[in-house]
């Protein structure tokens, strides 16, 4: 009985189906080829938005990988040279659709004998300091041999914007600290540490790195090379707008293996993010900014707060304790507070308010904003109260797509919203 039943039930939905413009499942409980993907439950606004609205703020013809705002509100991006040329590697926005190259045009091209640590080789990020001066990190590697930076061109330079974005001084990572395909992307500057400052830096290579420089003689050190706490989960496999991305070379599929990428300085601490995982983690300055002590010991001093449920490729701080992350696999930004007198909630016991920093333990990571138009934001900057952040929907761009086919559709948006926050010191 049972069985003939279900026959006839096949039969009966088998004629049916002759009439769908799609192909179809076996019939189930009586339902035909009517698309049900407007039931609340499965329909597209089940797509969350979380946060406020975000205000364009610019629009890219190139994707951008770097941002910074200046005192001023201007706003300045990077295009960097990892695949190709691009017209000009660091620019200034002069409307919501126009750039000019900065500070000139000249030092956006190396030519051919020029010394490399007075031009641009392949600038990543830019970011302002507390002393109105704008830093630019330069990977110094051709994009034609990507296996070692130059030597002279992996650099951080200081321009003064206080007096037209002259050149303050230029800081050349040792060519000694080149070895192994270092990869500098992200630079955060604090200019009370020690006697004159220091710099720190990610080293996104395989085996990553942490760099520190000492703004006041240029000495550089470079930690936890070929460590997990600043490599990828081996074989990681991410999500973009709900695809799983690869790294492809045609049609010969790997994984993606970069390592410490976003950076930022927040409570003393040094946080970043590893690109091809879910992890981030911190290390205080005090013990980056030691060059007397082991690897070991720099290793034992870095903290693990927990995995953060996305890849990510930017961090940044605000002057509220507050640590923000570009969560690119769930078109969000995260944030995570770090001192306890901001914490509004009990957490393990722990109730809200109180001072110091917050225990690991009780790190809790949540989502400031989630939306649609973040499409791999890559770096933040805050100024005024203000969020700002750059996309370029990396995950699209063809060394991740199949036989290397570019997805990407731009124009890049360039985002803010409002936190009610400044930037952290
Ligand atoms: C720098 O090189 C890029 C890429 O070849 C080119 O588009 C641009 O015009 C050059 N800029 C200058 C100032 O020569
Ligand atoms: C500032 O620098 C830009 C680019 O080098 C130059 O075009 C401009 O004339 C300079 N402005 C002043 C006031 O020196
Ligand atoms: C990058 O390498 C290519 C090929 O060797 C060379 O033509 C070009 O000048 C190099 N660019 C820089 C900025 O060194
Ligand atoms: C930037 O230029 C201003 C004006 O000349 C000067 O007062 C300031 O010390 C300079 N900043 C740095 C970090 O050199
Ligand atoms: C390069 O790798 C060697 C071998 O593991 C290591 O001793 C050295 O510290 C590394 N150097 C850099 C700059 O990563
Ligand atoms: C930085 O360099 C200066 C000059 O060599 C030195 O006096 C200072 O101890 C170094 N380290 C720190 C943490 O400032
Ligand atoms: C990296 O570390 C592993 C152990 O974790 C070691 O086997 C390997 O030789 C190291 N590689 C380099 C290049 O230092
Ligand atoms: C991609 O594959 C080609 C052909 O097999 C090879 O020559 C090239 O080196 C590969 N590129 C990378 C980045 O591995
Ligand atoms: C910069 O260093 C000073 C001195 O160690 C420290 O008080 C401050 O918290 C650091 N800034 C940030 C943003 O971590
Ligand atoms: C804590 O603040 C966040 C936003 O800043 C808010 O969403 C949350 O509801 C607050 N929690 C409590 C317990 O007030
Ligand atoms: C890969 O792309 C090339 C063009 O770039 C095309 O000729 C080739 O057929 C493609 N291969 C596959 C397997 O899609
Ligand atoms: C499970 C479900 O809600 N199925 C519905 C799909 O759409 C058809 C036509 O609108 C309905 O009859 C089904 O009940």
């Amino acid at each position: 009985m049972m069985l003939l039943g279900t026959l006839l039930t096949l039969l009966t939905a088998a004629t049916a189906a002759q009439d769908c413009l799609f192909p179809v499942c076996p019939p189930y409980q009586g339902a035909s080829c009517e698309d049900n993907s407007t039931v609340p439950y499965s329909s597209p606004d089940s797509f969350t938005i979380i946060g406020p609205p975000l205000q364009a703020v610019h629009q890219s013809v190139q994707p951008p990988t770097g941002l910074a705002l200046d005192n001023a509100k201007n706003l300045y991006l990077t295009y960097p040279r990892n695949t190709g040329l691009t017209p000009s590697q660091v620019t200034i926005a002069k409307s919501f659709t126009d750039e000019e190259p900065w500070p000139n045009a000249d030092i956006q091209n190396c030519t051919a004998g020029q010394d490399p640590s007075t031009c641009f080789i392949n600038v990543q990020n830019v970011v302002l300091d507390s002393q109105n001066v704008m830093w630019a990190i330069d990977s110094g590697i051709n994009y034609t041999n990507p296996n070692m930076a130059i030597p002279g061109g992996a650099k951080i330079m200081a321009f003064n914007l206080s007096t037209n974005a002259s050149l303050i001084r230029t800081y050349t990572i040792p060519t000694a600290l080149l070895a192994n395909g270092t990869n500098a992307n992200d630079v955060r500057i604090n200019n009370t540490l020690g006697t004159g400052g220091f710099a720190f830096l990610t080293d996104e290579s395989k085996g990553g790195g942490i760099l520190a420089c000492n703004l006041t003689d240029g000495t550089w050190t470079k930690r936890l090379y070929n460590t997990s706490v600043v490599m990828a989960d081996p074989g990681y496999v991410g999500s973009y707008d709900g695809q799983p991305v690869y790294s492809w070379n045609g049609t010969t599929k790997s994984f993606i293996n970069t390592g410490s990428d976003g950076i930022a300085l927040q409570s003393g601490n040094v946080y970043w993010g590893v690109l091809a995982s879910r992890r981030f983690y911190y290390v205080p300055q005090s013990v980056m900014a030691d060059f007397s002590l082991s690897d070991q010991e720099v290793l034992n001093a870095v903290v693990f707060p927990g995995q953060l449920g996305s890849e990510q490729a930017g961090l940044t701080a605000d002057d509220k304790g507050r640590l923000y992350i570009t969560g690119s696999e769930q078109n969000a930004i995260y944030y995570v507070d770090t001192l306890q007198q901001y914490v509004n909630e009990t957490v393990n016991g722990t109730p809200p308010g109180g001072s110091g920093l917050v225990e690991p333990d009780n790190y809790v990571v949540k989502t400031l904003v989630r939306s649609g138009l973040i499409q791999h934001a890559d770096s933040a900057a805050i100024l005024d109260g203000c969020l700002y952040f750059c996309t370029n929907q990396l995950e699209y761009s063809p060394s991740r797509q199949y036989n290397n086919t570019d997805k990407r559709k731009g124009p890049f948006g360039s985002y803010r919203l409002y936190i009610g926050a400044g930037p952290a010191v």
